[in-house]
């Protein structure tokens, strides 16, 4: 594995990497749905109706045509912090929603789709009673084709049927077992609580039959100006033009042919804090040169490369400080919320960060747009969580001593760990806000077992990503310097640690930064070149608890917590980057370390500052850009964001 990847290389790919090379073809196109001149996309978001079915009778009994006593339920939420009871919290099992919608005279003849943004874990759709489409993941979208089977001109009943239930097969990895009084209850292997439902924007869609099915973009900075080089996949032989508007709407580029380049004078690139996007307008055009498919999307011109264990963007070093987050608030659970994400973001920018993790799974892709426009950095995450035994012991038997990538299941999980790449990489691949792939949290990375594995799933995303960004995974505390099998497939080596907090906490925390510091003095000898980022630390801490002198979960304790963390990433000249955790408290599953969910939020759930975003807003203001920019390029130099 190359240590430092660039530009270069990814160009020299390019040519390889069509956008549906790599992997399997998907079944679906995965672009974000759009109004434009030739496409619909209405919202089916609102009140659906909703049912458990915890004896899974539901398609015995026909539910798909009409839910009997169905509840009403809004779209998107999850669905388990609405109720007053323990049992539909917490429920597990098969659980059931529908509605209705009328379909337009005028779409017959057109490819017409329903798009979930997300649903699951596994989603069967049906159409009038009919079922339609089957999908596995809770995390990335998908689409039910209803060309051929739906009723235009008249109503139609859309019916869903979704299961929570979690296994050591697919991702995230948990288990489920079943209660003495017959219910079934998830074991996450992961400390997030197992939230479910629709989760994310529902569309009604309608395209030209002959349309664009994806596109892909890989840019490259000559001086003063930039080349995008393009390619765009579509399901038919039209002619494609390609143009490129400036955010005044003019002009700046363009291009005809599925593959081509456009030129651009004067590049304004996507920056840190700075975001200048431009549009991309992607034509199919007749052979009179009348307007089959239009698609619109927002780019940014700019550049990524790992080198000299440096993270360059645009050629310039940048000191990543930001946050591992979660999709998750108050009552609407892992709902899509653009409001509270808002708030998020401003939180963010008010505080400094420049960069945020999206621990454990893909988001929603609108939040991704958020990231584009802030100028925020984001290392994007698959959903590969849990691949530990005995972690939060709950994943798998805990009497089991194969390591976890030996085990059966081990062949399945690989194939949907695949198919989530694949889904992942083709969603997000255009976004200028994403610079690195994290294919893995925390999963057993000390065994020889994980080797085969780990080299698998590595060249199949790098093999799938146009742009060849940086790949990763988030290392758990016992991938040490002298233990990790598997730190060689990473561009970035990200660390998860938490010393001073789950081991050597309170008056401890002395040794703890000891073994902190030694453990970076032993990355620092083992991978000399490659940038260190720690993608995790904190201390739980109750929001206006204080102590003096502090204890452990007060205010004061997280505040010396990250101080002890910084003194050390300051000494270290291999750290490039401090992603907290969290951004906010947020929900787990209950336990006797957690008081109503995690609470190393830096803000609480609702969203408002703890005495250490204050210290941090003032570290991370006053830290360059370019912190730590060294040698690797001089040009950078003390830019401030
Ligand atoms: C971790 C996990 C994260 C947990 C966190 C914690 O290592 O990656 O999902 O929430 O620790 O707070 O324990």
């Amino acid at each position: 594995m190359a240590s430092s990847i660039c530009i270069l290389d990814a160009l020299k790919h390019f040519r390889l990497s069509a956008v549906n090379e790599g992997g399997k073809m998907l079944n679906s196109s995965l672009l974000m749905p759009e109004n434009t001149a030739a496409r619909r996309a209405v919202s089916l978001n609102g009140l659906w109706g909703f049912r458990l079915d915890p004896e899974g009778k539901g398609e015995s009994e026909a539910w798909q045509r009409k839910i009997p006593k169905a509840d009403t339920i809004p779209v998107p939420a999850s669905f388990n912090d609405f109720y007053t009871d323990k049992e539909s919290r917490d429920y597990c099992g098969d659980f059931w929603y529908e509605t209705d919608f009328h379909l337009p005279r005028e779409w017959q003849g057109r490819k017409v789709t329903v798009r979930f943004g997300s649903a699951g874990q596994t989603s069967v759709v049906y159409l009038n009673g009919r079922e339609i489409t089957r999908h596995e993941g809770a995390f990335l979208p998908f689409e039910a084709d209803i060309t051929d089977c739906a009723l235009y001109g008249a109503d139609n009943h859309l019916a869903l049927r979704l299961n929570n239930e979690l296994c050591e097969s697919r991702m995230p990895v948990g288990s489920t077992i079943t209660l003495p009084d017959g219910r079934k209850f998830a074991k996450p292997g992961f400390d997030f609580f197992n939230y479910a439902g629709i989760q994310r924007n529902v569309y009604l869609t309608a395209r030209p039959l002959e349309h664009i099915y994806d596109y892909e973009t890989v840019s490259s900075i000559e001086g003063e100006d930039a080349e995008i080089q393009y390619r765009v996949k579509t399901m038919g032989d039209s002619e494609v033009s390609v143009s490129l508007f400036d955010p005044e709407g003019i002009l700046v580029a363009e291009s005809r042919g599925k593959e081509g380049v456009l030129r651009v004078r004067n590049a304004r690139l996507w920056e840190v804090g700075n975001a200048f996007l431009y549009q991309i307008v992607i034509r199919i055009l007749d052979k009179q040169c009348q307007l089959l498919d239009e698609y619109k999307d927002w780019i940014g011109i700019r550049t990524i490369e790992v080198k000299e264990g440096k993270i360059l963007l645009n050629g310039s070093p940048v000191y990543l400080r930001g946050f591992g987050r979660h999709e998750d608030a108050d009552i609407i659970g892992r709902g899509l919320s653009l409001a509270v994400q808002k708030r998020d973001f401003e939180l963010m920018k008010w505080i400094g960060a420049n960069c945020f993790r999206t621990s454990h799974y893909p988001y929603a892709e609108e939040i991704y747009r958020l990231a584009d426009a802030y100028g925020i950095l984001v290392i994007d995450e698959a959903p590969a969580v849990g691949c530990f035994p005995n972690l939060m012991g709950t994943s798998v038997k805990d009497n089991d001593e194969t390591p976890f990538f030996g085990r059966a299941a081990a062949e399945d999980l690989k194939a949907h760990h695949l198919q989530v790449l694949e889904e992942m990489i083709t969603r997000d691949k255009n976004h200028p806000s994403v610079f690195c792939w994290s294919l893995l949290n925390e999963p057993d990375s000390i065994h020889k077992e994980s080797v085969p594995y780990f080299r698998e799933v590595f060249e199949f995303a790098r093999k799938l990503d146009p742009q060849k960004r940086p790949e990763t995974f988030a290392m758990l505390a016992n991938s040490l310097p002298e233990s990790s099998t598997c730190d060689d497939f990473c561009d970035i080596i990200c660390l998860n640690r938490y010393y001073g907090w789950y081991l050597l906490g309170g008056s401890e925390i002395i040794i703890a930064e000891k073994m902190l510091k030694e453990e970076l003095k032993g990355w620092e000898k083992k991978a000399p070149g490659k940038p260190l980022v720690f993608t995790e630390y904190g201390a739980d801490t109750a929001s206006q608890v204080d102590k003096l002198p502090s204890v452990m979960w007060s205010e004061s304790y997280q505040e010396e917590f990250l101080q002890m963390y910084h003194d050390a990433f300051d000494e270290s000249p291999n750290v490039v980057g401090e992603l907290i955790w969290n951004l906010c408290d947020f929900q787990t599953g209950e336990g006797i370390t957690r008081m109503d969910g995690n609470k190393k939020g830096i803000f609480t759930r609702q969203r408002q500052p703890k005495r250490a975003a204050f210290t941090l807003r003032e570290r991370w203001k006053s830290l360059p850009l370019d912190y730590k920019g060294g040698k690797a390029h001089d040009a950078g130099a003390g830019r401030t964001e």
